[in-house]
């Protein structure tokens, strides 16, 4: 294939040139205004983030507030509330039902440990009116981790302990069969998805 020689005149090198200059001066332009454009980006998704994460914050806030003006405590996940006066085992139940949340469920050594810092024959959502002898809690569930105090459940000379009460004790250990028809405080509790 034949190819035309066309000379190198000044005239069209400084067209060349100004044409390079143009170009590279166009790709600066874009550069910028794509850089602008992704810090843009990604700062209102930052803001929008942000913003969510506020919200959720604030909503958490204010579920928090609404409980713990009406006497409730938080720990692990849950609302506690601890009776100003006392009542047979129903009757608590029943309060606490009407409060939204049952007796309080002892699931683990921390909840045991909460609960213990309230001292006083408090009744907690354990019974086996069922069935004698299978304790189950309010839920329906079965003891899984057990805090009984030395020798109880002990049904105390034959006579009917069907309900769960906590003592004020020292030791961990600190649950007890009594009659349901005591009268004790009761602890509710209310598990909330903060
Ligand atoms: C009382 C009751 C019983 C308990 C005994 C323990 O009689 O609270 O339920 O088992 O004390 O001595
Ligand atoms: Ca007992």
């Amino acid at each position: 294939m034949d190819y035309v020689n066309v000379p190198d005149t000044p005239a069209r090198k400084g067209k060349l040139c100004r044409l390079v200059v143009v170009s590279l001066g166009l790709l600066c332009i874009l550069q910028v205004i794509l850089s602008i454009s992704l810090r843009l980006a990604l700062y209102s998704k930052t803001a929008k983030n942000l913003t969510e994460e506020e919200n959720s914050l604030k909503r958490k806030l204010n579920v928090f507030d609404l409980y713990t003006q009406q006497g409730w405590v938080y720990f692990g996940g849950s609302f506690y509330y601890i009776s100003p006066f006392k009542k047979s085992w129903s009757d608590s139940r029943e309060d606490c039902l009407q409060r939204g949340a049952d007796l309080v469920i002892i699931s683990s050594r921390e909840e045991q440990n909460f609960i213990r810092q309230f001292r006083g024959y408090i009744w907690i959502g354990l019974t086996d009116t069922e069935e004698e002898g299978t304790w189950k809690w309010v839920d329906g569930t079965v003891l899984n981790k057990r805090f009984w105090e030395t020798g109880e459940p002990n049904t105390f000379g034959g006579t009917d302990e069907d309900c769960g009460e906590v003592k004020p004790r020292e030791e961990e250990n600190n649950w007890n069969d009594t009659h349901c028809e005591n009268e004790n405080y009761w602890i509710c509790e209310k598990i909330v998805d903060l």
